[in-house]
């Protein structure tokens, strides 16, 4: 089937009512059984002893994996441990759900496409403080913790930054004892694994599912139907008001998928519910029985491609339909679930005083029209009464300043898709622009600015104007990054509502990112201030004084040379590669793309080379440093498959050079994911954050990095520049142009040719490059990249490299003084406090939320 036709629904056939299931029970205006007694306190497991962890596993094994212990697989251990987990969990989870419904309070519904999770085990034993226990039960059954956390699959349900921060974000709400629920999309295939042949990135599908995902609980029961397609039919009665009635043509189900987030140690479980496409129907059995078999599925597939697979990119949206499917899909699951279970009485006026739908980028926009049309079109309200909740009830996050990656829907496809939330964003643009006319009539041009509603380079929607229209808020992610929103790509939205632009600064859990993922310097910042920092992470401010203690220096060298060593380990069973422990580890993790360019990263790495080998350099000078990278580029990409091309086989040749004497290494391990970053991180030296100023809207892991002792060298770029602020100059490599300085740049005419040319170093490393040094002495391999930034360079790298190169030589020198460079990485640590998400948290919940928590 092509992907622009829908398949025709068949009328489901009668089947006599005692043999029809009860589907969606939880339902509006169905009963819920009578209570027993015994069922009035949730079942809880034994207390989590030893034995009774032991006892409580073995029966997970036996009855649920149906095996004995000594015939089972890891995999059954595994999923038997997931499941002792969970059960301990449940109690919590069943009451946190309670308290909700009957305190009636406002929860925060999160919509996002992408929800980064990685592994749940070993987060979720921390959360439930189970670790110790576990840990000596599995002991005692001849089993390792280790192995069975190895064993977990992660779920890869997002690209990059943003769906990670959504994973940060509930784990902070469900911390906080914030009511949240998650929604998204239970892909079936996560963010692609990459492999590496010959160099060049090649993907495979992640089944993140095939052997199972003992997390989750499926209630098809409670399955959702979702309309597409048809037509709109307007009747006009005899008072002259016109009702729209949507006559769709095809539908499937939403089949959701609980999963537990705990809180940290405080009983508090939040729920994150994905949602699964499933046909209506799972074959047409007329079509079946006249023997065409494939035909008679083809709606089954048709439907379940919704939720079959995480669309790869990280910048660019392709407008591609199904990609517009999945967003109307969950987000139509998501607000039919949150509404239908206020329950039957339930007043929909009062919707903002109990919920906050808060839109994760422009992917869930669409979530603006299908809340009005459930208020006219199902419940009756008229459009203003529709639009005074509505425009009540959702906040926006912009998570980008590239214009490209902007979404805009063609009208085309919206109309054939979704025909009647077309209409409904038509009349919300009609009716904000009668606003702008009204505040400055006359400017013809700013109505075509503002307009949701854009004609070129073919009429679309701007699903980044649409949520700015209805959203009571608008944030960016970091104060930059707010500030070029305001001033730049919303100006015109600003002027007008210059009270709905906020900032709110990113944040990361500190759970996940330094509790789980570094035991050396978490045990050591506990040892020294106590255990309160994790929760509250402005505490580590604490730490302050213990710099300029030389013992304390000592330890945590040691921590950080241990977490060497634990990489070390990791990367020889994982890529076979050995990463020296004694050398500066210098990273540079994130997603492919030019604007963070890796390329920069590279003609450092390079021009260091290029230097030995044309003996500018004795090897003997040179400060011994391994370098990093770990970037998944878009498969469609091709500049970005290039750069990865070029970065392995240039680790390939200095790697193996005996001219370099050991001292320069490159490793890129493939398929760099949330696992492998929580290994990395914590054994860092220097952290890479070298963007072009204007570009990254905040970045995360330049605070995961700071977080864990790794010192940054970076432009005045996202949330850099407030990472700088904290850590002070001195303990921070600043290089580059400011933002004010590439727009002028850009103004003046860039032409990165006349720094190839003034600048010898620079020439000698591209022309290294372009030499076929690094493509066995073949000229056209790496053509491209050498010509794109010599003739075009869109994010002027070459622009900063020498700004680069001289920063990178104060890191030398700074790295040659030990006790010094200890002192600032501490004081990185101590003063990074403030990028904790739970501060992110109360940021949201203070200036856009309003909601509380439930203690
Ligand atoms: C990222 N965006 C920003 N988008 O690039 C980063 O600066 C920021 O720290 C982070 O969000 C969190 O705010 C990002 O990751 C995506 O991956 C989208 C996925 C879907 C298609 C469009 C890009």
């Amino acid at each position: 089937m092509s992907e622009t036709t829908a398949p025709a629904s068949a009328p489901s056939p009668q089947q006599p009512a005692d043999e029809t299931p009860a589907i969606g029970i939880h339902k509006r205006g169905v009963q819920f059984p009578q209570t027993h007694p015994l069922a009035l306190a949730p079942v809880t497991p034994p207390p989590p002893t030893v034995d009774g962890f032991v006892k409580e596993f073995l029966h997970e094994l036996n009855t649920d994996q149906g095996v004995a212990l000594s015939r089972s697989s890891i995999n059954d251990q595994y999923t038997a441990l997931a499941h002792t987990v969970r059960n301990y969990l449940t109690a919590r989870w069943l009451e946190t759900g309670r308290k909700q419904r009957e305190g009636h309070t406002k929860s925060v519904a999160y919509l996002s496409a992408e929800y980064l999770l990685g592994r749940q085990l070993g987060n979720n034993l921390l959360a439930a403080n189970l670790n110790d226990v576990a840990r000596k039960a599995l002991e005692s059954c001849g089993l390792s913790l280790d192995t069975l956390r190895a064993q977990e699959v992660e779920p890869g349900l997002g690209n990059g930054g943003l769906g990670r921060l959504a994973a940060c974000f509930i784990d902070s709400l469900a911390t906080m004892n914030v009511p949240c629920v998650g929604y998204g999309i239970r892909y079936e295939y996560g963010i692609f694994r990459q492999t590496f042949v010959n160099g060049e990135q090649v993907e495979q599908p992640d089944s993140w599912l095939a052997l199972g995902n003992p997390w989750e609980i499926a209630h098809p029961e409670a399955a959702v139907k979702v309309n597409f397609g048809g037509r709109v039919e307007t009747v006009t009665d005899e008072a002259g008001v016109a009702t729209s009635t949507w006559v769709p043509e095809w539908n499937v189900l939403g089949v959701p998928y609980n999963i537990m987030v705990p809180g940290y140690l405080n009983g508090r479980v939040n729920t994150l519910r994905l949602w699964s496409a499933q046909a209506t129907q799972a074959f047409d059995l007329s079509i079946f029985n006249a023997g065409d078999y494939a035909q008679a599925v083809r709606a089954q597939t048709f439907a379940e491609n919704i939720s079959k697979v995480l669309y790869p990119e990280d910048s660019t949206p392709q407008g591609k339909e199904l990609r517009l499917q999945q967003q109307y899909f969950f987000v139509a699951c998501s607000l039919r679930d949150f509404i239908d279970n206020q329950g039957e009485d339930f007043d929909l006026r009062d919707l903002p005083e109990r919920v906050i739908f808060q839109l994760n980028d422009t992917h869930p926009v669409i979530a603006v029209p299908e809340l009005m049309r459930i208020l006219i079109d199902e419940r009756g309200f008229d459009w203003n009464d529709a639009w005074a909740i509505t425009s009540k009830c959702f906040a926006y996050t912009c998570h980008t300043l590239l214009p490209e990656a902007l979404e805009v829907w063609s009208v085309e496809l919206l109309g054939r898709l979704l025909p009647r939330h077309l209409e409904i964003i038509y009349r919300i643009n009609t009716e904000f622009l009668e606003v702008v006319r009204e505040r400055w009539p006359d400017d013809y041009l700013r109505l075509g600015r503002m307009s949701i509603v854009t004609e070129y380079p073919e009429r679309g929607i701007r699903m980044a104007y649409l949520a700015t229209v209805a959203g009571i808020k608008v944030n960016g992610v970091a104060a930059l990054h707010s500030q070029l929103l305001r001033d730049k790509v919303l100006n015109d939205f600003a002027e007008l509502w210059p009270d709905k632009f906020i900032n709110v600064t990113n944040g990361v859990t500190p759970r996940r990112f330094m509790k789980l993922a570094n035991p050396h310097l978490s045990d050591l910042i506990t040892d020294t201030i106590g255990t309160g920092w994790v929760t509250d992470l402005e505490r580590l401010e604490e730490l302050a004084p213990y710099a300029d203690d030389a013992d304390f220096r000592a330890a945590f060298r040691e921590a950080k040379h241990a977490n060497k060593i634990r990489l070390r380990d990791r990367l020889r069973v994982r890529d076979g590669i050995e990463l020296p422990t004694d050398h500066m580890l210098d990273v540079m993790v994130k997603r492919l793309h030019e604007y963070k360019r890796q390329t920069l990263k590279l003609l450092h790495i390079v021009s260091l080379y290029e230097q030995i080998i044309s003996g500018k350099v004795d090897a003997a000078d040179v400060t011994p440093r391994t370098f990093v990278f770990g970037a998944k580029a878009a498969p469609g990409y091709r500049m970005a498959k290039n750069i990865i091309h070029l970065i392995n086989n240039v680790g390939e040749v200095v790697n193996n050079d005996p001219a370099v004497e050991g001292r320069l290494k490159v490793f890129f391990p493939a398929n760099y994911n949330v696992t492998l970053a929580e290994r990395l991180i914590p054994a860092a030296d220097l952290s890479e954050q070298i963007s072009l100023a204007g570009m990254e809207a905040s970045g995360t892991g330049n605070m995961k990095f700071a977080l864990n002792g790794a010192i940054t060298i970076g432009t005045d770029d996202g949330a850099n520049v407030e990472i700088r602020k904290l850590v002070g100059d001195d303990n921070f490599f600043l290089f580059g142009m400011d933002e004010p300085q590439v727009a002028a740049l850009g103004a003046k005419g860039y032409h990165p040719g006349e720094y190839y040319e003034s600048d010898p170093r620079l020439k000698a490393t591209l022309d290294l490059i372009a030499s076929g040094t690094f493509s066995n002495g073949d000229h056209q391999t790496f053509e491209p990249v050498v010509s794109n930034l010599v003739h075009n360079d869109r994010f002027m790298a070459l622009a900063d490299f020498t700004s680069y190169i001289e920063a990178q030589a104060k890191v030398d020198a700074a790295y040659a003084d030990t006790e010094a460079w200890t002192r600032s990485a501490i004081l990185n640590v101590a003063r990074c406090g403030f990028f904790s998400s739970d501060r992110s948290m109360k940021d949201y919940i203070k200036l856009i939320w309003g909601t509380n928590p439930v203690l």
